[in-house]
């Protein structure tokens, strides 16, 4: 790695992240069924219709995975917990499930790694999804009290939490694009999710501040939109791109409003006495996460509203098909803090990258991943050299894993995973960031 510890201020924190149903395996340990699994059993939806049942079965070596995260001398985990783990038809507690969670925030501590937890990285319980799941306002307080229960458990053990990981997957991608659980694509459904799921988020952060708890942020996902063009339609259209992907979320937590551009055709849509629950909404955090992988190129479409399109553009890209794009990191870092966050902490929470990595001779070489983190800490070092109070750089991901409708062909892991014996084999990045941290 060109950077090591050195190069970062002395509080600065490094960390992984992964996230539960992405790497436990649900089908143990009486957790219960959750909406990706219907929708990973709907043909056409996940890539060879994969699912979690199994993942990389991180439930069962758990103990291993966390040697892993301490020998290359992270100082931050981050995890999230299942709602359908802790309660299988989303009200009520399964003992097993907070034992996991339990044994596991020991486990963290046993190898002094922060735990740094995430209340929602999207398997929402099927009880929950027949009740409307996000459409219905109910899940604000359905959220709390599952907030309240397992927090009540481990909660006097998180170093931080945040409440949901990247609303506006929660919201558009899943509501409006249809491209994850629960697959729908109702602008209607789309409004009230874009508006619940912050509502469940100021719920949640009030219910373990009750709880006497601190160290609690809100993690976004930012992606830069460049205007395909120096047409005004363009413009006009990464403009509201922006507003839908970024603006929405930040603005509704940190501002108590909604961007203008957006709520015009959203309104009719949304939620009787929305603006009642901003007090709710922006509950004051401590910290505010950014998840960033990539921009895109926006220019004008035919049809209705929102009447943009993505254009393919013309930098290197990933596995995924995202491009390469480190300065979106600087300028989400920037303008996070002169235009929402101030002084608060701001913490990249996923930052990485996925490649096809094979093993060979027992190795698995994968410079591009080292290049990219490179990269990105480059900006991260540019936006702390100017001020920005950026406190942490997690990377996405500790292990290959079962990345949604993408099934398990994206490794985004520092760690090799073969998905047939599970072995883990750590990359040559993970090497190289053990020797980079190394203290
Ligand atoms: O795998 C996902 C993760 O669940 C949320 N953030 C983006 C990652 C890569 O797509």
């Amino acid at each position: 790695m060109k950077y090591t510890r050195k190069d970062f201020p002395d509080d600065f924190l490094f960390g992984v992240a992964t996230s539960s149903y992405q790497i436990e395996g649900h089908s143990f340990g009486g957790a219960g069924r959750t909406h990706w699994d219907d929708f990973s059993a709907t043909p056409g939806n996940v890539k060879n219709a994969e699912n979690g049942a199994i993942a990389v079965d991180h439930y069962h070596r758990y103990e291993q995975d966390l040697d892993l995260v301490a020998a290359a001398g992270l100082d931050c985990y981050r995890f999230s917990t299942s709602w359908a783990r802790v309660m299988p038809d989303g009200k009520t507690a399964n003992p097993e499930g907070l034992d996991f969670y339990d044994r596991l925030t020991d486990a963290m501590l046993e190898r002094g790694i922060k735990p740094c937890a995430t209340l929602y990285h999207w398997e929402l319980p099927s009880a929950l999804a027949d009740l409307g799941g996000w459409r219905n306002r109910d899940i604000a307080s359905w959220f709390g009290d599952y907030t309240q229960t397992l927090m009540s458990r481990i909660g006097d053990r998180m170093y931080s939490v945040a409440p949901i990981n990247e609303p506006w997957c929660v919201a558009w991608l899943s509501h409006f694009m249809g491209y994850h659980a629960p697959g729908l694509r109702d602008i209607r459904a789309t409004a009230r999710a874009m508006h619940h799921v912050l509502l469940a988020h100021g719920t949640a952060i009030q219910t373990m501040r009750d709880l006497g708890m601190d160290n609690l942020g809100a993690v976004f996902n930012l992606e830069w939109a460049t205007p395909a063009d120096g047409s005004p339609e363009a413009q006009g259209k990464a403009a509201l791109y922006d507003s839908i992907y970024n603006h929405w979320y930040l603005s509704g937590v940190f501002k108590g409003a909604y961007p203008a551009n957006v709520l015009e055709e959203l309104e009719p849509h949304m939620p009787q006495n929305w603006q009642d629950d901003f007090p709710t909404i922006t509950t004051p955090v401590d910290w505010c996460g950014l998840n960033y992988y990539t921009r895109k190129l926006i220019g004008p479409d035919a049809g209705p509203w929102p009447a943009l399109k993505e254009i393919e553009g013309p930098l290197p890209k990933t596995l995924m098909g995202w491009e390469i794009y480190p300065e979106g990191l600087y300028n989400f870092l920037t303008r996070t803090a002169r235009d929402y966050t101030g002084d608060l902490p701001l913490i990249v929470t996923e930052n990485g990258l996925a490649s096809p990595d094979v093993i060979e001779n027992g190795n698995v070489d994968d410079p591009q991943r080292i290049a990219y983190l490179n990269a990105h800490m480059d900006k991260v070092r540019k936006a702390i050299a100017e001020g920005v109070p950026v406190k942490g750089y997690y990377i996405w991901s500790l292990l290959d894993n079962y990345e949604w409708a993408c099934g398990y062909e994206q490794r985004f892991g520092l760690v090799h995973v073969n998905f047939d014996t599970l072995e883990r084999t750590p990359k040559a990045s993970y090497h190289a960031l053990a020797n980079s941290l190394r203290r």
